[in-house]
């Protein structure tokens, strides 16, 4: 068994080993590929006697790969750089630390255009070397979108050079809630320190995070949440808001009914500049405005909210949310951008272009209206279905088998036209330090990147977890930990959660239970 993940489409093991390493000759066509290889071996043991040749062969399509690997010469061909790398990337893990690879034939290619991991840095920030770390991680694992999400009711992380309070003020909330216990009652227990003080990045970091993942071939995307999910910029600029009052860094998880005013022309104009900084940042096709999660409730009683709506001879406040995001997609288009959100996006579809790609988060199937008729119009979508895929959940709810059926379960024929592909978010809410952020993030990652690479037809997961636990060394060499079998298998359960409804009712109460438990031995 060849030890790769995600599984190539097609592979051969044959008799012998290729020596691998920095003492490789390395030439050929691809010079980026062929650069990257030298700098990333540079120190491997190893190579001997053997070459790495890259030829253009136009038979592979753009992130495809042929890889012939004899005693004496290791053979890639490719159409593009992007084949190159990915080639590149199977061979590093065929290697491991052995100093040689397996001979062997593999043709590859991936089965969605669109592979993405979200990082949500505005609950809680991570540093520039932890999400390198993670775009590292990604490239190994042939994922190419990497979605960051910068800015929510708790933190705001980008500077914009605009609007400096931003960051200076935007940044800081007065204390964070620690568990979900008591929900919304206002009753949640916090502690009592100040968080996120500094905590932002600057714009010439941010070029630095682009530019990195670039010569992986990873596009970043940077999401802006709006008109929803702003309190930490309206707390510092409250005429955002409905009724302008002031308002504080949202130090509670959840909902806020504080929203932009999508009356006001100050909102639009707010946006527009905050992406007019940005687009100068992220060069990538894409532009995500979340758009999730917006109460209408404040809307409802405002007067110049309900003074656009009739302006504009819109149907109620969903399609002021509709027409604040075609604005936007507009917007964006004039800047060569397409926009992406949530789901909600698209609560008033009519009036959206079917050029925008929506994000479709919430519990969804073929049994899904709004999406089977977005796609019907021709529209794209991209999935991450809250209850295969979100990494902030528990293993015990949601252990790695489930989020491997994520295609097969949910995608049928039909459906699967608009489907530009897969995306898999970390939310972090109750995610403080690294250490639970690998245990939560690394396998399922490793997992979501062969649901969104590799052929139905070879996805198997018993024969996964035999490559997974295979590769806990190679993973541990990157600095990615797996966390232990029984936890990822969702073994480490609370008593409760044995019966089905008391689980349901009560794992918010626990969210933090499998890492109480696991932190000191991880
Ligand atoms: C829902 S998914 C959210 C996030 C939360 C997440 C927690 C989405 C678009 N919105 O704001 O962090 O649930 O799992």
């Amino acid at each position: 068994m060849l030890n790769i993940i995600p599984v190539p489409l097609k592979a051969e093991e044959k008799e012998g080993f290729a020596p691998f390493g920095g003492k490789l000759k390395i030439y050929g066509e691809f010079s980026d590929t062929v650069k990257f290889a030298e700098k990333i071996l540079i120190n491997a043991k190893g190579g001997e006697g053997c070459e790495l040749v890259f030829e253009k062969n136009t038979d592979a399509t753009e992130e495809g790969y042929f890889l012939k690997v004899e005693e004496k010469t290791i053979k890639v061909k490719a159409s593009s750089e992007k084949g190159a790398f990915y080639a590149l990337m199977t061979l590093l893990q065929l290697a491991g630390n052995a100093g040689r690879v397996p001979c062997c034939e593999i043709g590859d290619k991936p089965r969605f255009a669109y592979r993405g991991f979200m990082l949500d840095s505005a609950r809680h920030f991570w540093s520039i070397d932890t999400v390198k770390r993670y775009i590292d991680l990604m490239a190994r694992l042939k994922m190419n979108e990497f979605h960051f999400h910068l800015t929510d009711d708790q933190g705001w992380r980008v500077e914009i050079k605009k609007y400096p309070l931003l960051t200076e003020k935007g940044s800081i909330r007065k204390n964070t809630q620690l568990s979900l216990y008591g929900y919304n009652s206002g009753k949640e227990a916090h502690d009592d320190v100040e968080y996120g003080r500094g905590c932002f990045y600057t714009q010439e970091q941010l070029k630095d995070i682009v530019a990195y993942a670039a010569e992986r071939h990873i596009e970043v995307i940077p999401e802006i949440d709006m008109p929803g999910h702003m309190v930490a910029a309206i707390a510092c600029y409250p005429e955002l808001s409905c009724t302008g009052e002031p308002a504080e860094v949202s130090t509670r998880w959840g909902v806020m009914d504080n929203i932009c005013c999508c009356g006001k022309e100050d909102v639009y104009r707010f946006a527009k500049d905050v992406i007019d900084e940005l687009c100068e940042i992220f060069p990538g096709r894409f532009f995500h405005i979340g758009g999730d999660e917006v109460p209408k409730k404040r809307w409802k009683t405002c007067p110049n909210c309900q003074e656009k709506i009739k302006k504009e001879g819109l149907k109620d406040e969903n399609a002021l949310q509709g027409y604040f995001n075609s604005e936007i997609a507009n917007y964006l288009k004039s800047k060569g951008k397409r926009m992406s959100g949530w789901n909600e996006i698209l609560d008033a579809q009519d009036i959206m272009d079917t050029e925008i790609v929506a994000q479709w988060w919430v519990n969804h199937s073929a049994g899904n209206a709004q999406e089977k008729k977005w796609i019907k119009r021709g529209g794209k979508i991209i999935m991450s279905p809250v209850s295969y895929v979100y990494m902030d959940h528990p293993y015990h709810l949601r252990p790695l088998k489930k989020t491997y059926a994520t295609d097969t379960e949910l995608l049928g024929a039909d459906f699967e036209k608009g489907v530009l592909g897969m995306e898999i978010p970390q939310w972090t809410e109750y995610i403080r330090c690294e250490k639970k952020l690998d245990m939560l993030t690394v396998p399922r990652l490793i997992t979501f990147s062969e649901v969104c690479w590799s052929d139905r037809a070879n996805k198997d997961y018993g024969e996964f977890e035999k490559r997974l636990e295979n590769s806990r060394e190679y993973f541990a060499s990157l600095n990615c930990p797996i966390c232990p079998k029984y936890l990822y298998t969702g073994k480490v359960r609370p008593w409760y959660a044995f019966t089905d409804g008391l689980k349901w009712a009560l794992w918010y109460k626990n969210v933090n239970y499998e890492w109480e438990l696991m932190k000191d031995r991880l």
